[in-house]
């Protein structure tokens, strides 16, 4: 009877330790979005009279989105005139998807000492 009871502490204990195990496998399943360099967007953010990061690699097929955190406008011209944004006010923004791989050199034309990259791979 002893080994009985014994028998069934093991048992529950195992089946105790199976649950948590389940609950840890299915817990740990849940991430909080995609990891970082599978990305299909990027960000690249104006202020005080520059473009953060100046330059910006990412894959082909990505979206890059300029958003004006200055409080004067500016806009985003590609230099090989690929692509043009309208003035940005304030919070404004423009995004632009780079399908083909190259290097891609933009300036804002109302200030055009600001200048930025974006290489697509
Ligand atoms: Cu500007």
């Amino acid at each position: 009877m002893r080994n009985l009871l014994v028998l069934s502490t093991i048992i529950v204990s195992g089946m105790f330790a199976l649950v948590l195990g389940l609950y840890a496998a299915t817990a740990g399943k849940s991430p909080a979005g995609p990891p970082a360099d599978q990305r299909d967007e990027y960000g690249v953010k104006i202020d005080n009279f520059s473009f953060t990061p100046a330059s910006l690699t990412v894959p082909a097929g990505t979206t890059v989105t300029w958003v004006n955190r200055d409080d004067v406008p500016h806009n985003v011209v590609s230099t090989e005139k690929k692509f043009k944004s309208p003035t940005l006010d304030t919070d404004e923004q423009f995004s632009y998807k780079f399908t083909d791989p190259g290097a891609y050199e933009y300036f804002c034309s109302i200030h055009p000492k600001m200048t930025g990259k974006i290489v697509v791979q």
